[in-house]
């Protein structure tokens, strides 16, 4: 077993274990270790694991949750190297997937800071006693959209509220432990209405006075852009747990974008983009071709037929940029497909010059054959490219490199 399933064994252990099932409670930490991320300053967020100390860990909006830190001090410990920050947000995400829900991609390398310098200021969090704008408000502070908002809220299909932690009282769903679409089910379904208690303004089910809502989850039904996505939850769980997976990566991640697998697919799309747009760019023997190297893979083929930006520039007769292809670090010997090198692109078509410079170029092999057997000499005489037959012939007897 490796290290990555015995941490995942040991989680599932340190959450659900004959004392307690956390779960739900897991979520919560990971999420509001997470939550008190501001885009504008790049402050607050996972990173840090900044929740052990004050004044963080006292935000009453924090409440309890010094509990799942306890828990997980036993799998710090046969773990150590694992940064607390990670193990905080990566029990946030396998609770998720061992309740039953989407598997929530996630990337380690957090760091623990050692002093509270960097703890966010109380407030950062939402407030649940509040309406739609301050979700937005806050949400998008953290650069999560409205869709975000409600398939996050989602999660409170897990758990319920606690007097002593936050003064309201509840489940909002029949199987607390089970993570599903019952939540907004429930939402669009049951009638809400405000429970007679002394305690914080919220909401029960009319029917059986078993369930509740908070404040701001009925916010979530009586606007219009937010009820649109909890309609299509509450129908569709598959897309429920698509966008809640998403959302919950990326929620774990802010701050810490070498973390964030969206941001790092999103960094390996464009470096693809890049690389494709360098190749094209070496078949039209663009004369600025350094510049198109930046972001991209210089080394990478053509998917298939895994042709480099050499091959299409030898291939075009494009001499000038090839010095800037080798000095760029495209491989000289790479074989496309058919086994052809550059040096046999540029020999098939008599690309004389071509051929002088990947001769000059250090490391070139020019005794590889393609599929048909042919090395470039043989391929320039095939095609009846006598001088620069000649060249390479010249460059054998000079003892360059060639394995014929
Ligand atoms: Fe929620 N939550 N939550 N919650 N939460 C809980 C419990 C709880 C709020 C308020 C709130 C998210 C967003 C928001 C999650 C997960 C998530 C409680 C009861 C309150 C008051 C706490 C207690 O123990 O009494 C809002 C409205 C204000 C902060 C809010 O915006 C998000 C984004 C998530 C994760 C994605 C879970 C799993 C629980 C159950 C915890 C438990 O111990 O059972």
């Amino acid at each position: 077993m490796n290290d990555k399933d015995q941490l995942k064994r040991d989680l599932h252990k340190a959450l659900l274990n004959s004392k307690v099932i956390a779960f739900p409670i897991a979520v919560r930490q990971a999420w509001h270790s997470s939550g008190t991320y501001d885009k504008h300053s790049n402050t607050g967020g996972s990173n840090g694991a900044t929740m052990r100390f004050a004044p963080e860990k006292d935000d009453p909006a924090n409440n309890g949750l010094g509990i799942v830190r306890d828990m997980l001090h036993e799998v710090k410990k046969v773990h150590p190297n694992i940064s607390e920050a990670d193990l905080y947000t990566y029990a946030g995400a396998l609770a998720v997937e061992f309740a039953g829900g989407p598997h929530v991609p996630y990337l380690f390398g957090r760091t623990d800071d050692s002093t509270n310098a960097r703890c966010p200021m109380h407030g950062r969090l939402p407030d649940a006693s509040q309406g739609k704008d301050h979700l937005r408000d806050v949400f998008h502070r953290m650069g999560m959209s409205d869709r975000d908002i409600v398939a996050l809220s989602g999660a409170h299909t897990l758990g319920r509220c606690h007097f002593v932690r936050s003064g309201y009282d509840g489940p909002w769903t029949h199987n607390p432990l089970k993570f599903d679409n019952e939540y907004f089910r429930n939402l669009v379904s049951l009638t809400w209405v405000p429970r007679e208690w002394d305690g914080e303004m919220q909401y029960t089910d009319k029917e059986t006075k078993t369930l509740m809502m908070l404040p701001t989850d009925v916010a979530l039904i009586r606007d219009g852009t937010f009820r649109k996505y909890v309609e299509l939850y509450a129908k569709d769980q598959e897309a429920f747990f698509r966008d809640f997976a998403d959302a919950y990566s990326r929620l774990l991640a802010l701050g810490v974008p070498h973390c964030c697998p969206h941001a790092q697919a999103q960094k390996a799309g464009e470096m693809k983009r890049k690389s494709a747009k360098f190749r094209e760019s070496a078949m039209h023997g663009v004369v600025e071709i350094k510049k198109l190297a930046e972001g991209a893979d210089v080394r990478e083929g053509d998917p298939g037929s895994g042709r480099t930006a050499l091959h299409k520039a030898a291939y075009w007769g494009h001499a000038h940029t090839i010095q800037t292809l080798v000095d760029l670090g495209v491989p000289l010997n790479a074989q496309d497909s058919d086994g052809d090198t550059a040096l046999h692109d540029a020999a098939r078509f008599g690309h004389l010059e071509v051929v002088k410079q990947l001769l000059n170029a250090r490391g070139v092999d020019i005794g590889l054959r393609n599929r048909q057997g042919l090395d470039a000499l043989g391929l320039a005489k095939e095609y009846g490219k006598r001088d620069v037959a000649d060249a390479l012939e010249q460059f054998k007897r000079n003892g360059g490199g060639s394995r014929l």
